[in-house]
């Protein structure tokens, strides 16, 4: 991309020769296609269309209207789904309209607590969602997994209004159809926030959420390698229009319509036989990835992984997720720092990462690769108090290199 402005020209430039070399396994993380990319720097960035299709409060809204309508439309196919909001601007946003929705604040929510794979919009005390409402949190048991009678218990004894399924750090499968048994019998809405999952749910790679839930929201650019953003999804009219009222006027203002066409294009192509395919290729590259560190002497947290990530606890590598994130970073590998399930390090600090497989698999790496990563990662980590060597560091960004960013998924 050549920019007039030069000077972010370089950076645009700078940053796509860094995503190049970087072998990323971020879990949030992809590469959207060169569709995905240039819609968003359409025309449809000039144009204000507060409120929703045939309800706008700007005029020239009717091309607007036709790529919001197709974008609610594919989604709505793509999960199976009578409802949905393509509006919200990140899963931060979709979570808030669903609590400003349905709730009151101090109103009590259930959620997964952070350090056990929860997020920061799921009651966090830093986060709004901490301050404005009463949470509760409930925990994995001790090998790693969500124990949903431990869950069903604390839902009868806190009564909560609202129960969150739903986790950024969590490697197994969630049962959503448990956590809404567990919702009903306390007469609890169910929100399930599958940001992390959409894309394996949208592939039938994971047990669906949207059938089970009151409301479910997800960002769009994980597993499902769409723009950043997030959308909103019921079976249900009378809850979905009251979260829809959240959104606008409740909490944003005009929707970025670039976006939105984004959002269009992403969920045509996520509904794809080669989506599918994609889809199980980053499950099998997580499990790949879990038996290959497994052997090199990692703790895995639950011991693998269902989906596209999982949490490697380092202690008894005697290395902080700080620590490991940051000498990864000096030999070109991007992973995200992590808590442990009940974990004495800070969040800054942590004692684990998170790795996961979506970016690495959109680049087709499959397990001969994964193994090989799995290889560098221990040698760097094990090494880590040595002198950093630098032909190491071109090694791997020359491995990495040789899989292409694809400007398209065929
Ligand atoms: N930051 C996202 C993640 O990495 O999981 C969640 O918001």
């Amino acid at each position: 991309m050549h920019l007039k402005d030069k000077q972010v020209s370089d950076l645009i430039e700078k940053e796509e020769n860094r995503q190049i070399h970087v072998i990323n396994l971020i879990a949030s993380e992809n590469y959207a296609s060169k569709d995905v990319r240039e819609a968003q720097s359409s025309f449809f960035i000039n144009k204000y269309a507060e409120g929703y299709p045939k309800k706008r409060y700007y005029s020239g809204c009717e091309y607007i209207d036709e790529v919001e309508n197709l974008a609610i439309e594919r989604c709505k196919s793509l999960f199976n789904t009578k409802f949905v909001n393509v509006q919200p601007h990140s899963g931060s946003q979709a979570n808030m309209a669903v609590y400003f929705g349905l709730l009151k604040p101090k109103d009590k929510i259930l959620s997964l607590s952070l350090d056990h794979g929860g997020h920061l919009t799921h009651g966090s005390s830093v986060n709004f969602s901490g301050n404005l409402f009463n949470f509760k949190h409930y925990f994995l048991n001790d090998e790693g997994f969500l124990d949903y009678s431990k869950i069903d218990s604390i839902a009868k004894k806190f009564k909560p209004k609202l129960i969150i399924a739903g986790a950024s750090s969590y490697s197994r499968f969630i049962d959503f159809k448990k956590f809404r048994d567990i919702a009903d019998s306390v007469n609890a809405y169910l929100l399930s926030d599958i940001s992390h999952i959409s894309g394996l749910i949208a592939s039938s790679l994971h047990p669906d959420a949207i059938k089970h839930s009151h409301i479910v929201t997800s960002t769009t650019h994980k597993t499902l390698r769409g723009p950043r953003g997030a959308v909103i999804m019921s079976d249900n009219e009378d809850i979905f229009k009251l979260v829809e009222k959240s959104i606008f006027p409740g909490i944003q203002g005009g929707p970025l319509e670039n976006v939105i066409a984004s959002k269009a294009i992403s969920f045509k192509e996520a509904s794809s036989e080669s989506f599918k395919e994609y889809s199980r290729r980053v499950i099998l590259n997580s499990k790949a990835f879990c038996e290959a560190l497994t052997m090199r002497g990692f703790n895995i947290v639950s011991g693998g992984s269902d989906n596209h990530l999982f949490i490697v606890d380092l202690r008894n590598f005697e290395i902080n997720g700080k620590e490991a994130q940051d000498i990864l970073e000096k030999y070109s590998i991007n992973v995200s720092r992590s808590l442990v399930p009940n974990d004495t390090e800070k969040p800054w600090i942590t004692s684990g990462i998170r790795l996961g497989t979506p970016a690495v698999s959109s680049r087709y790496l499959k397990e001969r690769e994964i193994e090989k990563i799995a290889d560098y990662i221990f040698f760097i980590i094990k090494n880590n108090r040595n002198k950093f060597d630098e032909s190491l560091k071109k090694e791997i960004e020359k491995f990495i290199s040789q899989y292409p960013i694809p400007d398209y998924y065929e």
